[in-house]
């Protein structure tokens, strides 16, 4: 087992300074030492360039930032892709959410029905048309869906990314007008928190990883921080209240690695300025543990 870990210091996707530096935060938290005894070789690939770009508003879409992170997602993109052919495990550190647009379209191509994970407070499933905010980073899984603009949706020369059967929302607990309205007419899988309270996280895993089983030939996890409790992660820009807990999410990691089902990654959103010493980092840091197989005996 092989693992490639690249980081996508982007903080374009949304407006609260920061995100950009959680790549750095992450590997500070001790990732290689953490991950090194679980794979036969890591590789750590380095950042993809993004640069100090100017902050633009597209003026016909209203989207903050579309054109470069469009630009800045294609690089991750081609990235993602040579390391899924050369036959590593890709694990991507975020930056916010927009950069699953260049994961996505990085990985999906080798697939024929990827599958998607989305552990997030939110559901990323907003357009121009719908979005509240004009932030990419809560659009990335309506963009997989071949739904957005046409600079996101095209990445990578194809699309749709995901098909809409094969995606699980999970710690789902703040979600615009016009994405409960998709989320309904695309019939999209998702355990809100009250799911998650109501049968609890080994039922919730149970369900989604069966779910997937069936239906998909690789599955890509994609974390954003904030699904957690903001008590547990508190470095996160748009942190909600009644989060999945600490110990629930690494159950969660752990039924994942005793599945053997996930292909890819990502962990986003960490924001070290909003943090409260490295914490969130730390418990990206200890998830991936998780995810990838620790045991304690
Ligand atoms: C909100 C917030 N739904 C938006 N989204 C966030 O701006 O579209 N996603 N924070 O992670
Ligand atoms: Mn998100
Ligand atoms: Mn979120
Ligand atoms: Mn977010």
């Amino acid at each position: 087992r092989k693992l490639a870990i690249i980081g996508m210091p982007m903080d374009l996707g949304q407006t609260r300074r920061g995100v950009d530096m959680g790549p750095s935060a992450i590997r500070y938290a001790g990732i290689n030492e953490r991950l090194n005894t679980l794979f036969d070789e890591v590789r750590d690939l380095g950042d993809i360039e993004v640069g100090r770009p100017e902050v633009s508003i597209d003026k016909e879409s209203n989207l903050r930032n579309l054109e470069l992170i469009a630009e800045k997602t294609t690089s991750l993109a081609k990235k993602i892709d040579e390391v899924v052919q050369s036959g590593s495990f890709p694990l991507v550190l975020g930056g916010d959410h927009s950069i699953a647009i260049g994961t996505l379209a990085g990985v999906s191509k080798h697939y024929e029905n990827l599958g998607v994970i989305w552990y997030d407070a939110h559901g990323d499933l907003n357009t121009a048309e719908t979005s509240p905010s004009g932030n990419i980073h809560g659009m990335p899984l309506a963009v997989s869906l071949g739904l957005g603009h046409p600079l996101l949706i095209n990445i990578g020369g194809y699309l749709p990314k995901v098909k809409p059967e094969n995606i699980v929302i999970i710690g789902a607990r703040s979600l615009d007008e016009g994405e409960r309205e998709l989320i309904k007419e695309k019939g999209i899988r998702v355990y809100t928190m009250h799911e998650i309270d109501r049968l609890g996280m080994t039922r919730v895993m149970e369900e989604s990883i069966e779910y997937l089983k069936e239906r998909t030939d690789g599955v890509h996890l994609s974390l954003d921080l904030d699904a957690l409790d903001p008590t547990d992660a508190p470095g996160v820009g748009t942190p909600v209240n009644g989060g999945i807990s600490y110990r629930e999410s690494h159950l969660a990691m752990e039924m994942l690695a005793e599945a053997n089902m996930i292909t890819s990654a990502e962990f986003v959103e960490v924001n070290p300025i909003l943090d409260e010493r490295n914490k969130t980092a730390i418990v990206a840091v200890a998830l991936m543990g998780s995810l990838f197989g620790e045991k304690l005996l």
